[in-house]
C-alpha cells in the first residue's frame, strides 16, 4: 500500500476528498448486525441507539482528550463526552494516573474504604445544602432512592414531575400526563403498572399557575417534587426565576421537599451545581455522571436529618453490592479535584459562546429556523424560531432537519448527541480550533441543506 509519503499532494488531497465522501462506516456496520443477535436493539441503553436520526449507531473503539475513533479509524470531535460524565475531555491522565495507582490494590471489598469518605467530604464541601451524602451506581439508582426516602421522611406518597423532565427509568417516574392532565399520571412504559403511576402528577416545565393550584389542591399529600434544575433532557431548558421562587414557596409552605436531580448538572454547570446558579436550597439532591469521571456512580445527598433516615441509621432501606467501589470512587476524586483546582468554568463559558454565536449565525446567514438555550457547557440548537421553555414548545421543532443535519456533522467529523431532544457538552479538552472547525462544518451542513 503506497505509504501517504510517497504520494502527491493533488494525489493526497484525492485520499482525503475519497475517505470524506466513502466516509467508511462498514465496521461499525458489521458490528451492530452481531449486536443486535446479543442486546435488544444492539445496544445497552436507547439512548444511544440513533433512532431518533436514522442509519445505525456509530461503534467506537477508543477516544482521547476531544476525540472520538470510531472501530472504521473516523475521528470525531466529540460533543457527548458519554452524555456528560467527560468534562475534562476523554482520558484525563490525572484520572487514569489515580486508577492505575488504585488498580492493583483490589477493585471491590463490599466493605467501607476511605476513598467513600474522601468523595463523600469533596461532594458535601462542594454543594452548600448536601450535609450527608450516600453513593450508588447510577443518576436511575440515586433518584429512585431519592424518591424512597422522601416519602419515608414525610409519610406522603405523592411525587410531582415535570414533562420533558427525565430522571433515568424509575417506575414512578416513567409516566405521562394521564387524561386529566394534571391530576393523574399513566404509564408511559409496558411494565409500569396503574398503581406505581397513580401517586405521580406531571406538570409543564416553568408553568408556576399549574403547580400553584396543584399545591392549594393535594398540597399537603405531596412528598416532593423532583426536577431537573436546568433541563437536559427535553434539549437544554432554562427555569424561569418565577418557576425558581414557586419551588421554594411550595418548599416553605406545604412542606414539600425539592429533590433537584443535578445528575446531568452537578458540576456541569457550575462547581456547586444548577442550584447555586438559581438559589435554590433543595433538601434532597441527586448525582451522577461526572461525579464518577466516566466510571459508574450515582448519590444522593441533601439535609442530614432527612438523610438520617436512610438504613442503617434509619428505617428506609437502599443498598447496592458495589456503592461506593474503589475505582469509581478514584475517578471521582481524580475528576472533582480537578475540577476545583483548574476550574475551567469560564473557560466552558467562553467556548460555549463562540460556539453558540457561530451555529447561530450561520443558520441566520442561511434563513435556517434555529435557536438555541445555553448554560454554561451544557446547551441544545432547536430547530426552530423558539423560544423553547418547555415539552410543549420543545415538541416543535423539526426533527426531520435535526437528523439531516446530525448526518452532515458526523460525515464531516462533528459527533453531536443523536437526538433532538437531548443536550451536547463541552469539555475542558475542547479548543478554540475545534470550535471554529465546528461552525465551519455547521455552515457546510446548512449550506448542503437549503441547496439539496
Ligand atoms: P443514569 O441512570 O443513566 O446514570 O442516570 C439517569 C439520569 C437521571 N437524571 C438525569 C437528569 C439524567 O439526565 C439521567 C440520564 N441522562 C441520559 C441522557 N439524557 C443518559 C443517557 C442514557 O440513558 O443512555
Amino acid at each position: 500500500m503506497l505509504g501517504i509519503k510517497s504520494l502527491s499532494f493533488s494525489e493526497i488531497q484525492k485520499k482525503i476528498e475519497r475517505k470524506r465522501i466513502m466516509f467508511d462506516l462498514s465496521k461499525s456496520q458489521k458490528a451492530f448486525a452481531e449486536a443486535v443477535q446479543l442486546l435488544p436493539g444492539g445496544v445497552n441503553s436507547p439512548a444511544r441507539a440513533f433512532g431518533a436520526v436514522g442509519g445505525n449507531p456509530i461503534f467506537i473503539d477508543h477516544a482521547e482528550g476531544v476525540r472520538l475513533f470510531d472501530v472504521d479509524g473516523n475521528e470525531y470531535i466529540d460533543y457527548v463526552g458519554s452524555w456528560g460524565p467527560m468534562i475534562l475531555g476523554h482520558g484525563h491522565p490525572y484520572v487514569t494516573q489515580a486508577l492505575e495507582k488504585v488498580l492493583h490494590s483490589g477493585t471491590s471489598f463490599g466493605a467501607p474504604t476511605l476513598w467513600e469518605s474522601e468523595l463523600a467530604k469533596i461532594v458535601i464541601d462542594a454543594v452548600e445544602s448536601v450535609e450527608m451524602v450516600r453513593f450508588v451506581n447510577s443518576g436511575t439508582e440515586a433518584t429512585m432512592s431519592a424518591i424512597r426516602l422522601a416519602r419515608g421522611a414525610t409519610g406522603r406518597d405523592k411525587i410531582v414531575k415535570f414533562a420533558g423532565n427525565y430522571h433515568g427509568h424509575v417506575d414512578s417516574l416513567l409516566v405521562a400526563a394521564g387524561s386529566a392532565a394534571a391530576t393523574f399520571s399513566v404509564p408511559n412504559s409496558p411494565g409500569v403498572t396503574e398503581g406505581t403511576s397513580r401517586d405521580t402528577v406531571i406538570l409543564a416545565y416553568n408553568d408556576v399557575p399549574g403547580l400553584l393550584s396543584l399545591f392549594e389542591k393535594c398540597g399537603s399529600e405531596i412528598a416532593a417534587v423532583i426536577f431537573e434544575p436546568v433541563v437536559g433532557n427535553m434539549g437544554c431548558v432554562i427555569m424561569s426565576p418565577e418557576f425558581c421562587d414557586a419551588l421554594t414557596f411550595v418548599q416553605k409552605t406545604y412542606g414539600t421537599l425539592l429533590i433537584c436531580d443535578e445528575v446531568m448538572t452537578g458540576f456541569r454547570v457550575a462547581y456547586a451545581g444548577a442550584q447555586s446558579l438559581l438559589g435554590l436550597r433543595p433538601d434532597i439532591t441527586t448525582f451522577g455522571k461526572i461525579i464518577g469521571g466516566g466510571l459508574p456512580v450515582g448519590a444522593y445527598g441533601g439535609r442530614r436529618d432527612i438523610m438520617q433516615n436512610i438504613l442503617p441509621a434509619g428505617k428506609v432501606y437502599q443498598a447496592g453490592t458495589l456503592s461506593g467501589n474503589p475505582l469509581a470512587m478514584t475517578a471521582g476524586i481524580a475528576t472533582l479535584k480537578t475540577l476545583r483546582e483548574m476550574n475551567p468554568y469560564p473557560y466552558l463559558e467562553r467556548l460555549g459562546t463562540q460556539l453558540v454565536d457561530g451555529v447561530l449565525s450561520a443558520a441566520k446567514k442561511h434563513r435556517i429556523p434555529l435557536c438555541a438555550n445555553r448554560v454554561g457547557a451544557m446547551m441544545t440548537f432547536f430547530f426552530q424560531d423558539g423560544p423553547v421553555t418547555d415539552w410543549e414548545t420543545a415538541a416543535r421543532s423539526d426533527t426531520a432537519r435535526f437528523a439531516e443535519y446530525f448526518w452532515k456533522m458526523i460525515h464531516q467529523g462533528v459527533y453531536f448527541p443523536c437526538s433532538q431532544f437531548e443536550a451536547l457538552f463541552l469539555s475542558a479538552a475542547h479548543t478554540e480550533d475545534d470550535i471554529s472547525r465546528t461552525v465551519a462544518a455547521a455552515e457546510k451542513a446548512f449550506t448542503e441543506i437549503v441547496n439539496k
